[in-house]
């Protein structure tokens, strides 16, 4: 009985885990390479991913997206953008730059 109690409280305390993840990443150009960093971000399934974009490259406007999440903005330099999903998945996913091929991509990960 006292197990069960501790588990229960257990998978409260697991579930109130789910919550709202306010994350930042700043595009940077070094040496002609293009990039959003931090380059990985991590999240929990359940949360309430809300990532701020601010673009601080010279050339313009470039793209950030997250397909498997339907993210897709476009930022202009000096100009902050939000986007907002629930990371209802777990996974590896893949963020890239829409507009620039060679732009480098980065990655979600998304723990169970
Ligand atoms: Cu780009």
């Amino acid at each position: 009985m006292k197990l069960l109690t501790i588990l229960a409280l257990f998978a409260v305390s697991l579930s109130a885990l789910a919550e709202k993840r306010s994350i930042t990443l700043v595009n940077y150009e070094t040496d002609g390479v293009k990039q959003w960093l931090p380059g990985t971000i991590i999240v929990k399934k359940g949360d309430d991913v809300e990532i701020t974009l601010i673009n601080n490259v010279p050339s313009g406007v470039h793209g950030f997206m997250i397909p498997d999440f339907g993210v897709e903005k476009q930022v202009k330099k000096g100009v902050k953008e939000v986007v907002t999903f629930k990371a209802d998945k777990d996974g590896l996913f893949n963020m890239k730059c829409q507009l620039h091929p060679a732009h480098v991509g980065g990655q979600l990960l998304v723990l169970p």
